[in-house]
């Protein structure tokens, strides 16, 4: 490709992801795009407009899952597929899933300018709520492509304000019955996903790219601690059954033990606290918290949950609080394809880029997409590491060099 058309391919990408930024529910540069919320549905109507200006089959699922092809010269053959999100966490930044998504549209439209002529067709995605924001549980879509959550599990999820799947999907315009999501084992030949990386490393040693062989295993827990509440003043400190200060210990429980884990790779967040009454002058009688545990290990990161559910028991019975623990989601990590992956590496030689493989240390909906088809990610860097914040970045030169080797494997993959 000559240097004018890579200029003219990636100045077009980066004006198309800073317009689908501006279709936020927060001020710009802030991005907070809540699944089935106005804002994502705008988004995807964007996203469709620009697939169906490329020439794409555009379609959806019961969920809102968007499939764009481009048609191979032979239907008989499972598709390659590519893709990410577009949903965001609030006040988030503008590359985190859409990357994958653009940047997939952008290979595939380059690839067409070329003239290549896929055997195999090539089916951009866009996966419904990667993003737990809605209904505390992530990869919704890609989940139950892989029929790893069920429709009768996703119909019993409730957002902050009660209302569920069902009626959030058909006021956002998707019907159809839900067990039509599930996929097929070899739906797509081969899935690969290009994402930021969300870490420091690649930008740290100076790299263009990551080739990500494992991605780590999630789990999620949310912890309800029931105590007595009272007046601040007059109820003394003998005795009292307070809520957040229990709270208090399993967070430092919890990060003590993924501290302790022997591992660099064991990580703890606890990124919701709710109080109850939530007054300045009232002993908490209640607090929920969310327990986000992660590891390339699965042994080592249950490890960690049964230290957090031992200190429960421990905290409960010393402070006479109830403690109830409900458990959203724990998956195991994923091993990424090694036939895709030195498809990839073999692109990023020829492309001249320098690269490296390495974990995926947040979870993606190639985690699920690799149930039903080989699946590998291709990670670009991120400026600082920063991801899910406003200033989230990442350079025209890494999103460029990411999407030219996306494109040169997707066109190896689908001749
Ligand atoms: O939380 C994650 O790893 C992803 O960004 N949803
Ligand atoms: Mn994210
Ligand atoms: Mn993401």
């Amino acid at each position: 490709m000559t240097a004018t058309r890579a200029t003219l391919s990636i100045n077009r990408l980066m004006q198309e992801l800073q317009s689908l930024a501006q279709i936020s529910e927060a001020e710009p540069p802030v991005v907070t795009r809540i699944v089935f919320g106005e804002a994502d549905l705008r988004a995807r109507a964007y996203v469709k407009g620009l697939c169906e200006d490329a020439g794409l089959t555009v379609r959806h699922d019961a969920v809102g899952n968007t499939f764009a092809r481009w048609h191979g010269s032979d239907s008989t053959l499972a598709p390659v597929g590519t893709g990410s999100h577009i949903d965001a966490i609030p006040n988030a930044g503008l590359y985190d899933g859409c990357v994958g998504v653009l940047g997939g549209l952008e290979a595939i439209r380059v690839l067409k300018e070329l003239g290549f002529k896929p055997r195999r067709s090539i089916e951009l995605v866009v996966f419904t709520a990667e993003e737990p924001t809605r209904f505390g549980i992530g990869c919704l879509g890609s989940r139950m492509m892989a029929g790893v959550l069920t429709p009768e599990k996703a119909l019993a999820l409730r957002d902050k304000d009660g209302r569920g799947l069902e009626e959030l999907r058909s006021h956002a315009g998707f019907a159809g019955r839900l067990e039509t999501v599930a996929l097929p084992s070899g739906h797509w030949h081969q899935f690969i996903e290009l994402h930021i990386e969300q870490g420091p490393y690649l930008e740290a040693e100076g790299l263009d790219l990551g080739l990500v062989t494992h991605i780590a295993a999630p789990a999620s827990q949310r912890i309800v601690i029931q105590g007595e509440g009272g007046h601040a003043g007059g109820k003394l400190m003998p005795g009292r059954k307070d809520a957040l200060a229990a709270a208090a210990e399993l967070i430092l429980a919890l990060e003590a033990a993924a501290k302790s884990s022997g591992a660099i790779d064991t990580v703890a967040t606890v990124g919701v606290c709710e109080v109850f009454p939530g007054a300045v002058n009232s002993i908490a009688s209640r607090a929920m918290i969310t327990t986000d545990v992660r590891d390339i290990d699965k042994a080592r990161r249950d490890r960690v949950l049964e230290t957090l559910h031992s200190t429960c028991d421990e905290v409960s019975a010393r402070r006479g609080v109830a403690i109830t623990i409900e458990l959203i989601n724990a998956d195991p990590p994923t091993a990424c394809d090694p036939v895709i992956l030195d498809a990839l590496e073999a692109s990023a030689q020829e492309a001249g880029k320098t690269y490296k493989r390495m974990v995926a240390r947040a979870y993606h909906d190639s985690s699920f997409v690799a149930c039903i088809a080989p699946t590998a990610m291709l990670f670009i860097p991120c400026r600082g590491g920063v991801s899910h914040r406003p200033d989230e970045y990442a350079s025209p030169e890494w999103i460029g060099g990411g999407v030219h080797v996306l494109a040169r494997t997707l066109a190896t993959l689908a001749s």
